[in-house]
């Protein structure tokens, strides 16, 4: 019974300047580790073949290095690789592709669809239908030709296209690359694998977006994953099965901390991501000196474990207790300077003041402690 993986947007050669420069290069070689990994799975489950649908490059311009990289960490899976071009790595008449092939970098057993015609893997029990994109955009559903293709009938029909299933994703309504949620039923096709969503996504039984395997964005849901699919016979269902994949979830978390014990939750919630991920936190609310001392603490050590942690206190005031300040024997001219600050954080400049604040009962917390170590 005919068993495969699908995935989808490898995004290869994407860069993460905004990253910097620790961050963003391990970022982008995740992308081709994670392909080693996929090769490593498809191989110890002894998969059929593995399906990729398209934007397996994120840019035309990718150096032949980065080329040959990638079909180096595919290595690992000698089974039959079948890929199209999604919109960022299109079959154009001078493409990613035809300098791949001119390098002479695609081994035998990947198979780089560039034109719609069926492949017929008969080892595999599987007809392939791709839907190349040979623009950046077309504005006709290429899928279209998937109805009228004739295969084999002890082979499963097997689709694979990169773009907008129409009318089910509410932001790409009228966007390019269009194609008809009813595919599936009007081509008889077994599954249709698709590409293009970042985010993993069933559109019905037999029609899925992959998502891409190692997460790029904040708003993917479900991305970093990859589907495991096997279908008995033609026509009969799918069994669809998700598989984690990717190195660095990406996450955003927004926390209001109104109480201390909000405090504590956060810190407890941030303990317990043990995967290192890429992080952007956003935290409104207050804290006293105490509660910002534990927040820096926990904030520290996550940056330690993390890929990337990026955090926005825009709408956090510091509100220091009478007994804070007491504690700090801030009287007097220090005293007043500490209740403005703290009365500042209402103004315009409140992530300034905010900040002065911190760096202010910093200081003075340390004069605390030189004091009573003398
Ligand atoms: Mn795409």
């Amino acid at each position: 019974m005919p068993r495969f993986l699908h995935t989808a947007d490898w995004q290869i050669g994407r860069q993460y300047d905004r990253f910097g420069p620790e961050d963003g290069p391990v970022l982008a070689e995740a992308r081709l580790s994670t392909v080693e990994r996929i090769a490593r799975l498809a191989s110890e489950q002894g998969v059929d073949a593995v399906l990729v649908a398209g934007d397996v490059f994120d840019a035309q311009t990718v150096s032949d290095r980065t080329i040959r990289r990638l079909f180096m960490a595919m290595q690992g899976y000698a089974g039959p690789w079948i890929m199209i071009p999604g919109n960022h790595d299109a079959a154009l008449a001078e493409s990613v592709w035809t300098r791949a092939r001119r390098l002479e970098a695609i081994p035998a057993n990947v198979h780089v669809l560039l034109a719609p015609q069926v492949l017929m893997l008969a080892e595999q029990g599987m007809a392939i239908l791709p839907a190349p994109l040979t623009q950046r955009h077309t504005y006709s559903d290429l899928t279209d030709w998937f109805d009228h293709a004739e295969t084999p009938p002890e082979l499963l029909r097997v689709g694979i296209a990169h773009g907008s299933i129409q009318g089910i994703l509410a932001e790409d309504i009228d966007s390019p690359n269009p194609i008809a949620p009813d595919r599936v039923a009007r081509a008889n096709l077994d599954y249709l694998a698709l590409g293009d969503w970042h985010g993993c996504k069933q559109i019905d039984a037999r029609t899925w977006y992959s998502g891409t395997p190692e997460q790029d964005r904040f708003k993917s849901n479900g991305a970093g994953r990859l589907l495991d699919v096997t279908i008995e016979r033609p026509g009969c269902e799918p069994q669809v099965t998700t598989v984690a994949i990717g190195q660095f979830p990406w996450l955003q978390w927004e926390q209001q901390l109104d109480m201390p014990s909000d405090l504590d939750l956060f810190i407890e919630h941030l303990q317990q991501l043990t995967q290192s991920s890429v992080l952007s936190i956003a935290l409104s609310g207050h804290l006293d000196l105490a509660g910002e001392q534990r927040l820096h603490q926990a904030l520290s050590k996550a940056e330690a474990l993390h890929r990337y942690l990026e955090y926005d206190f825009h709408d956090l005031r510091l509100y220091p207790t009478e007994e804070d300040i007491a504690g700090l024997h801030a009287d007097g001219y220090l005293g007043e300077v500490v209740e403005e600050l703290r009365q500042a954080q209402e103004g315009e400049a409140a992530g300034t003041a905010r900040e002065a604040l911190v760096i202010l009962t910093g200081l003075l917390r340390d004069r605390q402690d030189n004091g009573e170590a003398q």
